[in-house]
């Protein structure tokens, strides 16, 4: 089946109990059983719910990966990833990364003896050579936050195996309608659900998706063992949300597009970092792996007080954290979102005080041109 048939109807079938044509909220700590061990697959709902167990059925689908797993964020589900590797384990990660997922590593993660090294993924030699005899794990965003970096997923996930370590991609900013990292060989991937998939800016969640069926049983011990799980209405949210997710993608796609070339023409603008344009370093790799480029984008005003000035002055878009939902939000990463990378290393990916992020919505892109417009005329 096409990928919005899948969308609308994966994991959600009529309830068989009422015929209802909406997966029910099943809002139930525990499943009565009729003898014992004797129940209906469910026991205990951190272990499995329906609702989430529709909503994991349906991302893992949507990913090509089969098996899904949902958490209560997407951190919680990049932690529960981590938890895979022991004490003495390497991971080799990209150096631009979402702060919350370097804060993770670095603040908490490395006090449990895992270690780290940051390469720039774009470049696989010198990727290569931060690999370690204990390296296990190669993760990475494609596209970066915020600076929107590709990384050739395939050749990624062949050095990775080559190493004997598993890749993995964060698919956040792409979801599955753009990109599928696991048909392009990597091993696991993350979503902060938060985001694309619930679409409309009203759940916090995250979803790991993987195809090897001894990895997916790991990964379920690991989120029953320790118990972030996503809740029964916040699962329900991201599976209404996951039905328009194809429509969405390509308004996101083609209003992305459209603000990027107006920024990019813009004189008060200095440099846009969005694949679709033709400038960008990566933008015949991002065509070659990614069916569309998104709605992220991030642009240089040239300095903090410029920055302060377009993010002062925008009306229609909103100041504030997160991306991926049908309103535009705008913001700034080296205060904001990358405040947990030191400076000199924001410095060195050109997270500089003067970049802004733009989550290009879905609203009519003429009033979101007309109001960056009126915002850049201020600096
Ligand atoms: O916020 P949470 O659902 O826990 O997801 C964390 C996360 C993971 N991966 C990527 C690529 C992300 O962008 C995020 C969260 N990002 C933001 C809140 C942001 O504004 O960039």
């Amino acid at each position: 089946m096409g990928f919005s048939t899948d969308a609308i109807h994966v994991g959600q079938e009529p309830d068989p109990a009422t015929g209802a044509i909406i997966v029910p909220i099943y809002q139930t700590s525990t499943f009565v059983q009729e003898e014992l061990g004797k129940h209906k697959g469910y026991e205990y709902a951190r272990t499995s719910n329906p609702t989430r167990a529709a909503l994991e059925r349906n991302l893992g689908r949507l990913e090509g990966g089969e098996f899904g797993l949902a958490f209560a964020s997407g951190m919680a589900a990049i932690n529960a990833v981590m938890t895979l590797f022991k004490p003495g384990d390497h991971i080799v990660a990209g150096h631009n990364l979402y702060g919350g997922t370097f804060r993770l590593f670095e603040r908490l993660l490395k006090d449990t003896g895992l270690s780290f090294s940051y390469a720039d993924t774009t470049d696989l030699a010198t990727t290569e050579r931060a690999f370690q005899p204990t390296t296990r794990l190669l993760y990475m965003e494609t596209p970066t936050n915020p600076v929107m970096e590709i990384t050739d997923i395939a050749q990624a996930a062949a050095l990775a195996h080559r190493s004997n370590a598993l890749l993995a991609v964060d698919n956040t900013f792409m979801s599955p309608y753009f990109q599928r990292p696991l048909a392009l060989g990597a091993d696991i991937v993350l979503h902060s659900t938060t985001k694309y998939l619930n679409g409309h800016s009203d759940g916090v969640g995250g979803a790991v998706i993987v195809k090897d069926a001894g990895l997916a049983e790991r990964l379920k011990f690991i989120q029953n063992a320790a118990g972030a799980v996503l809740g029964p209405m916040d699962s329900w949210l991201v599976l209404r949300g996951v039905k328009t997710l194809a429509v969405r993608m390509r308004q996101h796609n083609e209003n992305g597009l459209a603000v990027a070339k107006f920024l990019s023409e813009h004189p008060k603008v200095k440099k846009v970092h969005y694949p679709g344009l033709v400038s960008h370093p990566q933008h015949e790799l991002a065509k070659k792996q990614m069916t569309g480029f998104g709605g992220m984008l991030s642009f240089e005003t040239g300095s903090l007080e410029n920055a302060k000035k377009v993010l002062k002055s925008v009306r229609l878009c909103s100041l504030a954290e997160s991306l991926g939902g049908v309103e535009t939000l705008i913001s700034h990463p080296a205060t904001m979102t990358h405040a947990s990378v030191p400076p000199e290393q924001r410095q060195r990916l050109g997270i500089t005080d003067g970049l802004v992020r733009i989550s290009v919505g879905i609203e009519d892109v003429e009033d979101l041109i007309a109001d960056l417009e009126q915002a850049l005329e201020r600096i």
